[in-house]
């Protein structure tokens, strides 16, 4: 199924003189503080976030898989679903995908299709947290920091045939994450486990292209309950020092353990010049992959506020970071969840653009608390979505995406076309 311009036309259409009312007023509003809505609505429209190949079908937990209608059954309807997002906030330019859930078999016509919806391929991302049919040797006790070098070996292996995927579609970046670890205390020794991972990482970076990079991603639990070997941002800088400057870490938001001040994680990595991007999800307890922005709205603020920092203080524009979703979704539409996410994504990159930096440093350098709360509140406060919608619409997008989806019919179209009872490959 395709979303034809002339149906985002027509829906445009009907919504134009609200929208635009409330865009004059926002930029209205924001002109008497000194600030260009154009210019806002320009970074948002360079913003684009990658969409998982594994988060197109419904998701599920241990205790259950509640499939929807008409999920993609194939790597090719998965590109075409990535294709109607795209069609429809016209920020969502590139696919991510996991490999062997998402093999491409044919290359060349996968960036054909791809190509044809404008979309690129982002980082690819290897899979040493499952045994596949046919393996030979199991993940059971771990992949890269496996006590037995030939797993080691085995696991080194699939993330070189991961870059090589990668290579033939153009991605520039192999994603790792390890589920490595341990269940019980005495389990496994923390220093050997770090000492193989090292090594097998190291191998797995002599492999990279030179216009490659690595994103170590990090998790505190799960699925592991004792001990993960990369834990935490700190164990995955480490990594990455040692491996060397084509490594950076990547932040995977429900991947802390409670409370973890996340936007002073990402100041540091900034800082340091080894922030990759983002897996954006959100979560109220554990690693919940919900959408984005769904529970803690103001965190996400305040994670936006230091990423526009870092990137201002490294002359980085956006485009130089991966920025990727990796929810789940169990009670929604997979299709319109990615939608939200992605809202409530430039929702807050918009918001932290508002922030009134000069100000906010002379507040900080006399020590007025309640002006430098004031000030981030101000912008948090804001309601920015008129800036969203116009980004969405001066690219060709759809000033409501939700609304359009809903209204076009897009699932049952799609149901029509897959079936009713379809599953998609991922978790
Ligand atoms: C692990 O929880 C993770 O965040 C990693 O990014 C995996 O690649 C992905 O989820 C698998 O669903
Ligand atoms: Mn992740």
């Amino acid at each position: 199924m395709k979303i034809e311009q002339y149906q985002i036309d027509q829906h445009n259409d009907g919504l134009l003189s609200s929208h635009n009312n409330q865009y004059v007023y926002t930029k209205e509003l924001l002109g008497e503080q000194g600030i260009y809505a154009d210019e806002v609505v320009k970074a948002l429209q360079d913003f684009q976030v990658a969409i998982p190949s594994w988060a197109l079908g419904t998701g599920g937990t241990r205790f259950g898989r509640f499939s929807g209608g008409g999920e993609p059954r194939s790597l090719e309807e998965k590109i075409e679903d990535v294709g109607l997002l795209h069609a429809l906030n016209r920020s969502s330019g590139s696919i991510s995908l996991h490999i062997p859930w998402d093999i491409p078999e044919q290359p060349k016509e996968t960036i054909q299709l791809a190509s044809s919806l404008g979309l690129t391929f982002d980082a690819v991302n290897s899979n040493t947290f499952q045994d596949q049919k046919n393996q030979e040797l199991s993940y059971k006790f771990g992949s890269l920091s496996h006590v037995d070098a030939g797993v080691r070996k085995q696991a080194v292996n699939h993330n070189i045939e991961v870059i090589k995927y990668g290579e033939q579609l153009g991605s520039k970046a192999l994603s790792v994450w390890l589920s490595d670890g341990s269940c019980f205390p005495g389990q496994s020794s923390f220093v050997k486990a770090f000492q193989y991972t090292l090594e097998s990482l190291q191998e797995i970076y002599a492999a990279l292209p030179d216009d490659w990079k690595v994103y170590v991603e990090y998790k505190a639990y799960e699925p592991n309950f004792y001990s993960t070997v990369i834990q935490d941002w700190g164990s995955s800088l480490l990594f990455c020092q040692k491996l060397g400057p084509k490594a950076d870490v990547l932040v995977d938001l429900g991947h802390h353990l409670p409370n973890a001040n996340i936007e002073q994680i990402v100041a540091t990595l900034m800082m340091e010049g080894r922030l990759a991007g983002f897996h954006f999800n959100d979560s109220k307890y554990g690693d919940d992959d919900l959408t984005v922005g769904s529970i803690r709205p103001y965190m996400l603020f305040l994670i936006f506020v230091e990423l526009v920092d870092g990137m201002r203080r490294a002359n980085r524009g956006s485009s130089s970071y991966a920025w990727m979703i990796d929810a789940s979704h169990n009670v929604k539409d997979p299709l319109e969840d990615l939608l939200q996410s992605v809202e409530a994504i430039l929702i807050s990159y918009a918001e932290a653009l508002l922030v009134d930096r000069k100000k906010l440093e002379q507040a900080r350098s006399v020590n007025d608390v309640v002006l430098a709360q004031q000030i981030l509140q101000n912008a948090f406060r804001t309601d920015v979505r008129p800036l969203v919608r116009e980004a969405m619409r001066q690219s060709g997008g759809a000033i409501d995406p939700v609304g359009l989806f809903r209204q076009v019919g897009v699932r049952s179209e799609l149901m029509n076309e897959r079936g009713k009872i379809t599953v998609a490959t991922g978790l």
